[in-house]
């Protein structure tokens, strides 16, 4: 019974340890490709913790003058985001209930400090689409609540392996991540979390 509020499924373990090795090598694969650049927040320019980098036909990016967007080059190299691995498709496929392709992933590093504040992902143009979560390496403290900032909120661990799916009443719910809980997994070379959020980004025609 994996729906922890309406709309949220969550999906522990989704992938085993041999499926979370082989897509954590086609993430560093995928670095190399487009090497991960650290957002800022628009307006005042405040540097993220978390180092980011996307795949598939669409990015998300963020700096000062352009604020919050997506984009379908890389910030610094201006090259196209690299495609999304199959497995992440078919993780879509399974369990996303939607009949379109996802069409950014985003990919974000989280160091041993690294940590996101509360915020919806209200970026997307359809918020009838779901997005989908996958964990890799350390695990998180992380933290959703309501629709509202002010309300209340609940804590989850998260692990490497763990699927989320966010869709319905869940799709504006304002999350964040509290803190990386470093040397919880053997996954990575070094300590740190990966989270990928697949996103559907235009409204379908
Ligand atoms: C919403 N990333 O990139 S994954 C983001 O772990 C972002 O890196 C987080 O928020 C991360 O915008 C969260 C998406 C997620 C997972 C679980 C949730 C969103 C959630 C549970 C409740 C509400
Ligand atoms: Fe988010």
């Amino acid at each position: 019974m994996p729906e922890l509020a309406p709309g949220l499924l969550y999906f522990p373990d989704y992938l085993d340890r041999a499926a979370q090795e082989a897509l954590a090598a086609e993430i560093r694969a995928l670095v190399k490709d487009a090497p991960l650049f650290t957002p800022a927040m628009p307006r005042t320019g405040k540097p993220f913790s978390v180092r980011m980098t996307n795949c598939g036909p669409l990015g998300w990016v963020s700096d000062r003058e352009g604020g919050y967007r997506y984009q379908a080059t890389h910030p610094v190299s201006g090259k196209e985001w690299p495609p999304m691995p199959q497995r992440l498709l078919r993780a879509w496929e399974d369990l996303a209930a939607y009949p379109d392709p996802p069409e950014a992933c985003l990919v974000n590093f989280y160091g041993p400090e690294a940590r996101m504040g509360l915020h919806q992902d209200r970026d997307e143009a359809d918020f009838s689409a779901p997005v989908l979560s996958v964990s890799l390496g350390d695990s998180c403290l992380f933290r959703y609540g309501g629709q509202e900032r002010s309300g209340r909120t609940r804590s989850l661990k998260l692990h490497s392996g763990d699927v989320v799916v966010i869709g319905g009443a869940s799709r504006l719910c304002f999350h964040g991540v509290d803190r990386i809980l470093p040397g919880t997994s053997t996954l990575l070379a070094n300590e740190g979390r990966i989270n990928l959020t697949l996103r559907r980004v235009t409204r379908a025609t």
